[in-house]
């Protein structure tokens, strides 16, 4: 035996694929009821709405998808009033949902695997999107949207979220024009938006938007090369993206082999180039700039801001990414096998033109989070869904919180039988401190097989839940969502 085999046996998980599992099941059903099994107190000053959005369906009419970025976008809205607690969640009512449910059967191909069945003959120069609207869902100038960054936004009813149609902005966004699923509101009231056009020329749109709902700046950027960006962030004064170091080659998603996303390769030696767009042109920069550094793959930043002549950035990165096979089952992934998604911290010298990277922790971690007064400038506390243990790559069981002056870090877990999806931090009303406020989270409970909504203190997240709400069902992991007071 080799000492890394021996090792291996003592390596116990905190977890079982088997119950891992069970949070990729579908959930068919759309429920409305008062929340009544309750674990403790629901803070009576909690008061406003989590709305989650994610994959309702892993599956169509019992056809497995092939993976669960590609399932139907399903809202969940919870909503806290006088000290109780609301529950409903829907579909949204996209074409392609509601096509495939009345024919029983995937119409569309996934950009992420998913495949029409009668194999590649069947898929070939199939290049239609299905709009899931599956990745966000956020309440802005009075408007509910469910957004996915390949298509153009839903807009819904925030209460009953019946879905009203597809929403344009007046006209601003064009039919099947995208808007990213990853919006920054800055603390002044702008929300700010991108769209990534890619091919050999890559064209970055930036949106700013009112607090009306109204779209008030719409600027193009050219870059070179493709570009796959999931997220961005900004700073008082500029724009960043961080241009992956990938290669697409599109030709055997052409051939209906694979989905769009199967088609990007991770290029290990190559650099990730860091775009700079100043947000107005009276800015100290004017010009758009580019530096280069080595950071891996990323999918979510947590927060950017201007610190004397640097921009800060901190964001999850991972080595490589797991390669989505066309005939692998995503729920047999091996976790310790790919390479953990961890927090880095890079300072760009606009000066020196140079790049810093520094590790901020070894822990797997996605979904980061932090106070939304502090978008874009100077904050203190992060937060994010977490591995229970402090290496190797494992599903998310913990909530982290990362105090990023002192160094200090808590934990806390759902290990052995809880799965946590994307934590959201809901300050207090009033509040002075920038930790002053709850941690609201969805717990997959493999033990029941049902979902939980937990709220934690963000001050003190080692002292356990405040509240546990019991959901008579379970929900799918998702991916993003947000709080609205209103
Ligand atoms: O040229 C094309 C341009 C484009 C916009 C390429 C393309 C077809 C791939 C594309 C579309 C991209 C899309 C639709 C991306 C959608 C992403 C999505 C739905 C989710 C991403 C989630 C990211 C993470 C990191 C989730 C992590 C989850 C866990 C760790 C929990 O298990
Ligand atoms: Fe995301």
């Amino acid at each position: 035996q080799t000492l890394e085999t021996q090792d291996n046996q003592f390596l116990e998980k905190s977890y079982t694929i088997k119950d891992w599992q069970g949070g990729y099941e579908s959930l068919p059903e759309e429920y409305d009821y008062w929340i009544d099994d309750i674990e403790g107190e629901i803070p009576p000053e909690l008061a406003g709405t989590l709305f989650r959005n994610g994959a309702g369906l892993l599956d169509i009419n019992g056809e497995r998808l092939h993976h669960p970025f590609d399932g139907d976008g399903m809202i969940s809205r919870i909503t806290f009033i006088n000290g109780r607690a609301h529950f409903r969640n829907r579909f949204v009512q996209t074409a392609g949902y509601l096509a495939e449910q009345k024919a029983k059967k995937i119409l569309y191909r996934g950009v992420f695997g998913t495949q029409k069945p009668g194999g590649w003959l069947a898929n070939i120069f199939d290049f239609k999107l299905k709009n899931i609207a599956n990745t966000n869902v956020i309440y802005w100038g009075k408007k509910l949207l469910a957004l996915w960054e390949a298509a153009e936004p839903y807009l819904l009813n925030p209460h009953t979220l019946e879905t009203l149609g597809n929403e344009y902005f007046n006209g601003v966004l064009s039919k099947g024009e995208a808007f990213s699923a990853h919006p920054r509101i800055d603390p002044n009231g702008i929300l700010v938006n991108f769209v990534i056009k890619p091919g050999l020329l890559t064209t970055i749109t930036i949106f700013e938007l009112n607090t009306k709902g109204e779209i008030t700046s719409k600027k193009n950027h050219t870059v070179s090369g493709f570009c796959f960006i999931h997220d961005f962030v900004i700073t008082e004064n500029y724009c960043i993206f961080f241009q992956n170091p990938v290669n697409f080659n599109p030709i055997p998603f052409a051939l209906g082999i694979c989905g769009a996303a199967e088609c990007i390769k991770v290029e290990k030696n190559q650099t990730t180039k860091i775009i700079i767009i100043p947000r107005t042109t009276n800015t100290p920069m004017e010009k758009v700039k580019i530096l280069e550094t080595k950071a891996g793959f990323i999918f979510h930043h947590v927060n950017a801001f201007e610190l004397e002549n640097e921009i800060i950035v901190d964001s999850i990165c991972y080595e490589s990414l797991m390669e989505v096979e066309p005939n692998s089952d995503y729920r047999k992934t091996d976790f310790e096998k790919n390479s953990p998604p961890q927090i880095w911290r890079f300072h760009l010298n606009l000066l020196k033109n140079q790049v810093q990277n520094q590790l901020i922790d070894t822990r797997t971690t996605e979904f980061p989070t932090m106070h939304p007064r502090h978008l874009g400038k100077p904050y203190r506390y992060l937060y994010s869904a977490a591995a229970h243990k402090s290496t190797l790559n494992a599903p998310l069981q913990a909530i982290f919180k990362v105090d990023l002056e002192s160094g200090k870090k808590q934990l806390w877990s759902t290990a052995p039988r809880g799965f946590v999806g994307e934590p959201i931090f809901v300050p207090r009303a009033h509040s002075q401190q920038e930790d002053d406020g709850w941690i609201i989270v969805v717990v997959y409970n493999a033990e029941n097989h049902r979902s939980e909504i937990v709220i934690l203190d963000a001050q003190n997240l080692e002292k356990g839940r405040i509240t546990k709400l019991r959901l008579k069902h379970h929900i799918p992991y998702g991916l993003h969502g947000s709080f609205t007071p209103e």
